[in-house]
């Protein structure tokens, strides 16, 4: 699944662009999405952070922003409605005095200017990004975090320079083992306290750093990236979670031990029961594999005895999607759901499922699991290793039936 973006001449281009029109066609929304979104204009925000109609604000500074999942119904989610995560204020850069630095275990440490990067040999493909706390609200008890519901997710078609292309010209040195993508974006962080402000910033290892879905991406569905997405450059690292993917790039330092930032050990990872089960702190790395249903959505009534479509999306990290399968008896049977289109590698998978609502009236509750192609499984608890990340445990979906 994942050779399908490396090295593709024009030909497999075409094929594979007729693939994401296939699977790219929009589900019908059950609702009146587009009214929901008009509902908004006009109305007078006094915080005037948010940019964007049509998502979620959670937290207004920094900006963090929610895609509504149960309007789900196009293949790329618009840029207005793609998710928004930061950790600090926005910067607000101009391209035209940015430069990107390649630096530290390299032969010609280099920088690089906008233009410069534009004119390099581009690659276009889909990801999606989905932030590790996505779904966060599910856990129990509580945690502290943004409050995402199922909309710390969304699936955008990228356009840059595949990061392995810089590393060439810079040179990497043997014995290099990780790349930091440092963003220009910083603050102060309280829990531990750092002395002074520290700059976002995420590592790769060399493998993964080198790899064609990693891409330093300036278009975000053939627009410039808009500046809550990393304007004018930020990292797409295909596969893993976003907090990798690092926005308003700044420097790219190769190293030569593993890097030790705040953002991979006091955020960001997860216990794994390493040397004979000792929790051991990790790192969060590839997407698990996860289902959502964005229709019905919680507390909607239903039409006893009538047909209803269920619709959602399934993901996982560098594999893909072999299957997903729908309960509606909360987990008694299940049945397996119908994929939409073709599958896209690291892009989200449309899924539907004909059900046919019971005729007594009462709470009915809907759940997907689904299953990648080296048949790993979508789990149906929480694993309470995971801390506050990675939650990709079998949802609830409680409707009414009336
Ligand atoms: N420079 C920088 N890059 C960043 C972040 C950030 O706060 N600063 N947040 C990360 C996290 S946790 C996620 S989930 C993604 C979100 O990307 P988006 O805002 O374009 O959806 O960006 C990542 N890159
Ligand atoms: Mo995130």
């Amino acid at each position: 699944m994942t050779a399908d973006i490396e090295n593709e001449g024009p030909a497999k281009a075409q094929g594979r662009r007729e693939f994401i029109r296939q699977a790219a066609f929009a589900l019908p929304v059950a609702y009146g999405a587009g009214k929901l979104v008009r509902a908004q204009e006009g109305v007078p925000s006094d915080q005037g952070t948010a940019p964007f109609s049509g998502i979620i604000t959670r937290q207004n500074e920094p900006l963090n922003a929610e895609f509504l999942f149960p309007t789900l119904s196009s293949f790329l989610t618009p840029n207005e409605q793609f998710y928004i995560r930061s950790h600090f204020p926005v910067p607000q850069l101009a391209a035209s005095d940015w430069k990107l630095a390649v630096e530290g275990h390299v032969e010609r440490p280099l920088q690089f200017d906008y233009a410069e990067l534009r004119h390099m040999p581009s690659k276009t493909f889909p990801a999606l990004l989905e932030c590790s706390g996505n779904s966060r609200v599910l856990l129990q008890p509580l945690q502290p975090g943004i409050r995402w519901e199922q909309g710390g997710v969304s699936n955008a078609e990228w356009t840059g320079v595949p990061l392995s292309a810089v590393l060439e010209r810079a040179g990497v040195k043997p014995g290099a083992v990780e790349v930091i993508l440092e963003g220009h974006d910083k603050g102060r962080l309280g829990e531990p306290r750092i002395p002074g402000d520290v700059h976002y910033a995420r590592s790769l290892p060399i493998d993964k750093a080198r790899r064609p879905e990693v891409l330093l991406a300036y278009k975000m569905n053939g627009e410039d990236l808009p500046v809550a997405h990393g304007y004018p450059l930020r990292a797409v690292v295909a596969g893993w979670y976003g907090m990798a993917s690092v926005k308003w790039l700044r420097r790219i330092i190769v190293t030569d031990q593993p890097f030790r930032g705040y953002f991979q050990t006091f955020a960001y990872t997860i216990w794994e029961r390493r040397h004979g089960g000792l929790p051991t702190l990790t790192a969060v790395t590839e997407v698990g594999v996860k289902s959502q249903i964005a229709r019905p959505m919680k507390s909607e009534v239903v039409a006893a005895g009538a047909p209803y479509r269920v619709v959602g999306a399934a993901w996982c990290g560098e594999s893909g999607i072999k299957s997903v399968d729908v309960s509606s008896d909360g987990g008694n049977t299940w049945s397996a759901a119908k994929l939409i289109g073709k599958p896209v590698p690291f892009a989200w998978q449309f899924f539907e499922y004909a059900w046919q609502v019971p005729n007594r009236p009462g709470k009915a509750t809907l759940m997907a699991r689904a299953t990648d192609e080296h048949g790993e499984v979508q789990p149906m608890e929480r694993d309470e290793d995971r801390r506050d990340a990675a939650i990709t445990h079998v949802q609830r979906i409680d409707v009414f039936v009336r």
